[in-house]
């Protein structure tokens, strides 16, 4: 497995000489954030990133993401030129020895939560989502304002959004998705890129909003639109694990055995009785996901892709962006190197 970390580039509090530093790092994940969603990036960018990691003795051969933007999703007319504009990105990245491509196709918000730093007994703080606080939410009525979500858009804005992907429902998300896949996984093939959609988080409809990136009926379904090594997954195991109707140990197994698993996101969470869940620190015993079972699967079915520490809590006094501080995703990796040892020897590798 080639271990990475995410970075958020210069204006992220943690710096390489850091992240360089946690044992047997090899990527630094990452992405060129001075261009808006559906712009070109400027190489200049890239190479630049590129030449700040391996200053640091990394290798920046893994992006994420590339943002999808909600034209493609929604299908409109400017869909097909935003396209080609995601194409020449992957050429972009590619150019510069980009390997793996992460993406998502969540429509209007990325993940969802209802607080950013819920305090635990031990003092440490994470993310999490209650459902209680939740329910009597209705973004076409009410001014909402979630944590994390993208306060770019207006209230109006939103709203529209919402009623447009109303309008189109899951088959016709799932037609958009279709459509974007024939064109991009072409290019990627081309480049040698494998791209990696990250599933939906939480993988269910919130609000009515459409979500297909959720099970793994829909993931086989993904799978099959270009049956190709360069369409795959990152596959998350606090996203899709927040749901109790996904085994993620089997799913692990089945896609690595199909060579279709390109990025492992590793993240432990906490499910509560009525789909509340908190995430919490990677290690089994801390949360509802086996991740002896989740290495054991990638190991044994000789998983060679990339792998990062997901979020992690705040603790130590760090303060940062939420679910990305430096020590406990550093913790989280030394724990995902002593899994993978242990597994590697059991294999007898
Ligand atoms: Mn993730």
């Amino acid at each position: 497995m080639k271990l990475s970390f995410r970075w958020y580039g210069e204006s992220d509090p943690i710096s390489l000489e850091y992240i360089r530093q946690i044992p047997n790092m090899r990527s630094v994940v990452s992405a060129v954030y001075d261009v808006k969603p559906g712009e070109v990036w400027p190489e200049e960018s890239i190479a630049r990133m590129k030449a700040q990691v391996e200053a640091n003795g990394m290798l920046f051969d893994i992006v994420e993401s590339v943002p999808v933007p909600e034209e493609i999703k929604l299908g409109t007319e400017k869909a097909e030129a935003l396209t080609e504009v995601y194409c020449e990105n992957i050429r972009r990245c590619a150019k510069y020895g980009i390997k793996c491509i992460t993406y998502n196709f969540m429509p209007v918000f990325d993940w969802t939560r209802t607080q950013l730093d819920k305090k635990a007994p031990d003092g440490s703080t994470s993310l999490v989502m209650y459902w209680e606080q939740m329910k009597d939410l209705d973004p076409l009525k009410d001014d909402i304002h979630l944590p994390g979500w993208d306060s770019s858009y207006t209230q109006e804005e939103v709203r529209d959004l919402i009623t447009a992907y109303g309008k189109i429902g899951e088959e016709g998300l799932w037609r958009n998705l279709e459509k974007f896949l024939k064109k991009i996984i072409p290019v990627a093939e081309e480049c040698g890129v494998r791209m990696a959609i990250h599933p939906d988080d939480p993988p269910y409809p919130i609000f009515g909003i459409p979500r297909i990136v959720t099970n793994e009926q829909n993931l086989d379904r993904l799978l099959s639109v270009v049956d190709s090594p360069s369409n795959s997954l990152c596959l998350c195991t606090g996203s899709l694990g927040c749901a109790k109707f996904n085994d993620i140990p089997q799913m692990v197994r089945k896609y690595s055995a199909m060579d279709r698993i390109a990025f492992m996101h590793i993240r432990q969470v906490t499910l509560m009785e009525d789909g509340s869940f908190e995430e919490s620190g990677h290690l089994s015993k801390c949360g509802s996901l086996d991740m002896y079972e989740i290495v054991k699967a990638l190991v044994e079915t000789g998983f060679d892709g990339y792998v990062r520490p997901d979020h992690g809590r705040m603790i130590w006094g760090e303060t940062g962006k939420p679910g990305y501080g430096l020590y406990d995703r550093a913790l989280g990796a030394a724990y995902i190197n002593g899994l993978f040892e242990a597994c590697e020897k059991q294999k007898g590798e």
